[in-house]
């Protein structure tokens, strides 16, 4: 079992993408275990986005993430970082895939809508980041023998 966590950044809130993007998640049969709403603020979304410290977007890049509400959320399932990479697309939405996230609803890198951690390392750092640990919830889902193979 793996986790990694999530943003609905603050364009996919503005759009009224949130339910939409929770549910390719939720279909994909990833389980969310934590979920939050709320403004970053510039110190939050400077520790989360600190390997890019210094490039030329890295200004517009906080601005944008705490210019609104976000929704956060920490998903588990098997694999969980590279599927969810998977369903978000890749990060230029120009490129990303059709049926991704990004590939059906972005058209510009600095509004591409969603993140999520880019590997175990950074997923165990951003999880400890925007959650307490008491706020990510240990639960069986019912359909989860229909979902999982080993579960
Ligand atoms: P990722 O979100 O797919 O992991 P990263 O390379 O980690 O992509 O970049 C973090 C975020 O910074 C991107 O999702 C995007 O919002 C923003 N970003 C990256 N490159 C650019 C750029 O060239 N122009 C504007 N924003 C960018
Ligand atoms: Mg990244």
């Amino acid at each position: 079992m793996e986790r990694t966590l999530i943003i609905v950044k603050p364009d996919g809130v503005q759009r009224g993408l949130t339910g939409e993007i929770v549910r390719r998640f939720e279909a994909r049969g990833l389980r969310i275990i934590g979920m939050k709403f709320m403004i970053p603020s510039r110190e939050l979304a400077a520790r989360h986005y600190a390997v890019h410290e210094g490039k030329p977007f890295y200004p517009g890049l906080i601005d944008y993430i705490t210019s609104g509400p976000v929704l956060v959320m920490a998903l588990e399932g098997p694999g969980a970082i590279e599927a969810a990479r998977n369903t978000i697309g890749k990060t230029n939405p120009v490129e990303a895939a059709a049926g991704s996230i990004r590939g059906d609803f972005g058209i510009t890198i600095g509004r591409n809508l969603v993140h999520g951690s880019d590997g175990p390392e950074t997923a165990a750092k951003e999880l400890a980041l925007w959650f307490e640990p008491h706020e990510l919830v240990n639960w069986q889902r019912d359909t989860d023998r229909w979902i999982l193979e080993d579960n």
